[in-house]
């Protein structure tokens, strides 16, 4: 092996580990999706799945279905069905999040589920893996239409610790594909405020 090949080897590995390297974040962490309409680059498409979620603004095509505009900023996630989609799934994956920084972690979301294509089954699932991705656990899930406002929520992730993924997956109902519009924004992991706080604060106003 010559000076040259081992060089570029060597300049591979480095710009491997670089660029993974930028995609480590240490919670807490929030991604708004306000990349000027790309995705993040920190976040990756499964290709382990049928479709891919997309980066949004503004309406979706049908006002029976999908949010008016993001939850906050420009932009938001989407997964705006194609034609005859029915029963297939798209899968959205975070960068690594490291837990070790925040007390009693937990995860919020704001998330956007409406339309009556949604009924029966149409749904969104997050997961989360401890080990790189290898094995996933289902954290949260919503089945079928839910309202036509963005909703939050909370999870806690207090049996989590050390560098944890997240994946979003959208199932398309097998009931009408084109009412079936899932939008996702603002997705953070934050530590619970602790007792010891509000003690703290009540105790100097007095
Ligand atoms: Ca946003
Ligand atoms: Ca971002
Ligand atoms: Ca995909």
């Amino acid at each position: 092996m010559n000076k040259h090949v081992l060089f570029s080897i060597f300049m591979t590995l480095f710009s491997w580990s670089f660029l993974n390297a930028q995609c480590d974040f240490v919670a807490p962490y929030t991604e708004d999706f306000e990349d000027a309409g790309a995705l993040d680059a920190c976040w990756i498409q499964s290709t382990s799945d049928d479709l891919d979620w997309e980066v949004n603004s503004g309406s979706s095509s049908y006002s029976e279905t999908g949010p008016e505009s993001a939850h906050g900023g420009t932009y938001y996630v989407h997964m705006n069905p194609p034609f005859q989609s029915n029963g297939q799934t798209a899968s959205l994956l975070s960068p690594n999040i490291d837990l070790s920084n925040v007390t009693n972690p937990y995860l919020e979301f704001y998330y956007h589920m409406y339309g009556s294509g949604m009924d029966p089954d149409g749904s969104v699932a997050i997961d989360i893996s401890s080990d790189g991705g290898t094995n996933w656990t289902n954290l949260w899930s919503r089945t079928g239409s839910q309202s036509n406002n963005w909703l939050s929520t909370n999870v806690s992730l207090s049996g989590y610790s050390g560098v944890v993924n997240f994946k979003i997956t959208a199932t398309i109902s097998s009931g009408y594909y084109w009412l079936n519009h899932f939008a996702l924004d603002d997705f953070s992991i934050l530590a619970t405020p602790t007792c010891r706080v509000h003690f703290i604060l009540s105790h100097k106003k007095k």
